[in-house]
Parts: structure tokens; sequence; C-alpha cells
């Protein structure tokens, strides 16, 4: 089967779930919804901003002088910590208390900064505070699964652009992860061996899909991809979690971070939306050797910075689908500047017209057989 060409199915063999690709649609035309393109703000203190130093948070709390990254108890938590046991059954319906603790973390002091203009010793030290929080907030009992993740930019609900991610640490183990366990355990059982581990060394001999890689860490765009340029940051060592990265290793996975995130911003030349997260063992006590931590990247831009995928209709009622490869994001991607656009000298002119070049790129025959060329 040519997967280039050929409407097909593939399974994501982390949740054991299909994607529908259909390479054929990129010619689609479009005629819909266009977002704003953001703002790159420079400001790097806003006084009205509930996450600078020194500010008074909604809550009346006033935040610290801090320098580099600071977590706090959200003070708005969707899960809160005193939530006795209790159920609740009548007849078919049922429900549960959840307990847990939900915490806000600041990746820096400097309003205007995201990710990819920090840093890697900036993003050093936000690594090292995710692991702080897993393994302090994970030692605690009835916590047993902490979901690090941040939601960036507007489009994606981000409620405020200081730089900044969450944590919402519960007694269950939610959705995702238990699909991720299920399929991973059941590999490890039949096998022996951890089913990303093998994932990667496959990926490793294709190259296809990945887009960059250095000694500890590899960042590509898994087969399985639902989000046009979804890139998963797999470590090269079989780890269950963050808790066991060295300092060298820490290093790497700041640097792999600042690389794919300075690549999405100069894919359609704006700051790139998107909710990421990672993934890593449950903390409920048992080993779980069967897990491989991973980081992914959900993007929801598709042609442009102001043309977005929706996941509306057939998604919402049968399967997620896609219309480019993820072979020819992972392509897209690689061409991609690893020098940060606001750093390159770009005229005004040129970003504004990047959304038509875009826009107009992804539609042609010509960039769609360049890329299945070049692969
Ligand atoms: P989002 O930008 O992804 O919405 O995250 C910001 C979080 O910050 C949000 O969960 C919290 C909100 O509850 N917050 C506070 O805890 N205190 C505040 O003063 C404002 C926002």
């Amino acid at each position: 089967m040519n997967i280039n060409t050929v409407p097909h199915r593939r399974y994501n063999i982390l949740t054991g779930e299909w994607v529908l690709v259909s390479p054929h649609r990129t010619k689609r035309p479009w005629q819909g919804k266009q977002e704003k393109r953001p703002q790159l703000d420079r400001t790097k203190y806003d006084e009205h901003c509930y996450l600078c130093p020194n500010n008074v948070r909604a809550s009346g709390v006033k935040n610290p002088n801090y320098e580099s990254t600071y977590s706090f108890i959200n003070d708005f938590s969707a899960l809160l910590s005193d939530t006795k046991k209790a159920e609740y059954n009548d007849g078919l319906l049922r429900a549960k208390s959840e307990k847990g603790i939900c915490k806000v973390i600041c990746f820096s002091s400097d309003h205007s900064l995201t990710l990819p203009l920090m840093d890697v010793m900036a993003i050093e030290k936000v690594i090292d505070l995710w692991q702080k929080e897993y393994l302090g907030l994970g030692a605690i009992e009835d916590i047993n699964h902490v979901q690090i993740f941040e939601n960036k930019g507007g489009m994606m609900g981000c409620s405020n652009p200081h730089p900044h991610g969450q944590i919402w640490a519960q007694s269950s183990i939610p959705r995702e992860a238990e699909k991720k366990t299920r399929q991973q355990k059941s590999y490890w059982d039949k096998t022996g061996g951890s089913l990303l581990q093998d994932y990667l060394l496959q990926e490793l001999d294709k190259k296809e899909r990945i887009v960059v890689e250095n000694k500890d860490f590899l960042a590509l765009v898994p087969f399985w991809a639902i989000w046009p340029y979804e890139v998963m940051i797999i470590p090269k060592k079989h780890y269950q979690n963050i808790g066991q990265l060295s300092t060298d290793e820490k290093k790497n996975f700041a640097k792999i971070i600042k690389e794919i995130t300075t690549r999405y911003d100069n894919l359609f030349l704006t700051s790139f939306p998107y909710s990421s997260g990672i993934h890593q063992a449950p903390t409920d006590g048992s080993e779980h050797e069967e897990w491989h931590f991973h980081m992914s990247f959900y993007p929801p831009l598709l042609r442009s910075a102001t043309v977005k995928k929706f996941m509306v209709g057939y998604e919402m009622f049968a399967d997620p689908q896609r219309d480019i490869t993820a072979e020819y994001a992972a392509q897209a991607l690689r061409d991609a500047s690893n020098v940060h656009f606001s750093l390159d000298r770009l005229t005004v002119t040129e970003i504004v017209n990047a959304d038509e070049i875009k826009v107009s790129e992804t539609l042609t025959d010509e960039t769609v057989n360049s890329t299945i060329t070049k692969q």
C-alpha cells in the first residue's frame, strides 16, 4: 500500500486506537474560519498579570519576587486535597468523589518569554521543577497520577500569556494514562521489552518521521499522529519518569524542547499554539516497569498561522482524521530553521505574507509531491 496516496487507517500502539489518514485531501480549498494572528508581546513585566513576580493574584495572595521558576497551588483548583472518599449510586447513575492537587508552574519571571525564546539553562530549571513536583506530589498518599501540561496560546484556551504550565495530580488514573498503561503492560508481558523502546529503534532505522535527535532524546512525528504537526519527544533510555533523568540528560531534554518549539514558531512565523503534556508512570506504588515516559505536543495549526484544524463532525462521532501525512509534517519541521524567526531580522511584510505562502504551499500538488519524492 502507498501510504502517501491511499486513504488508510493507522494504529496507535500506545492507545490501541486508530486514526483515519486521507493524504489526497490536502488539496481541499479553504474558505472557512481564519483565526487572529497572535501579537508578539515584548512586555517583560505586566503590572496586571497574575503570574508576574510581586503581583497580587486573584485570590489576594502576593507572588514572591521570584527570579526563574515558581510554582503554587492553583487558586481555582479543579481538584481539592481535602475531598473525602464518597460514592453516589442511584440505579444507573454512578459517581465517585475525586481527591487531588492542582498547581500552576511559572516557567520564567519574564512575562514576554515562551519556551522557544528561553535559553537552554532556563528550560533546565523548568525541568528541575517538573522533576521535583512529579516526585513530591507522587509521593503523597492517594496521589496515583501526576499530569504535567502546558496550554500555549489563546487558541488553546490559555488565559494568560505569561509563560506557565500546570500540574493536576489526583487519586484516579485518567483515561489517556490508563490506555497507555494497558498497551505497554500487555507488550511488556508478551515480549519482556518496552513498547516505546522498540518503536524508537524502528523509527531510528526508517528516519522518515524523525525531526531532531540528540544523544539522549528523539523527537518525531508519530506514525499515528492526529494533530497536523504533532510531535513526541522520547528518551532513548527506558525511563519510567522524568525523576530518573541525570543533569546531563536534563540539558539534552531542554535542548530538544527548545529545538522543537523553535521549529514550530518558524513553520508559520508565529508563536505556535499547542497543548503539550508529559505522560509517565502512575504514582500508585507499583513499579510500572512497562512505562516509557514521553512528552507530546498537540498543536492545532494546519495551513498557516490563522487556519487551524477542527476536531468536529466525523472526528466527534467516529475516529480522528488527518489530511497531511506524518511524513509530510516531519519533513516540514525538518526544513524549518532552528533559529527563532524573531531573532532573524524578518520584515513585518514577510511575516504577514507567510500566511498566504503557507496556505498556497500546502494546497499545491508540487509541494505534496516534492515532499513525497524527498522521502
Ligand atoms: P491557563 O492559562 O492554562 O488557564 O492557566 C492559568 C491558571 O492559573 C488557571 O488554571 C490559575 C487559573 O486557575 N490562576 C490562579 O491560580 N490564580 C490567579 O490569580 C489567576 C489564574
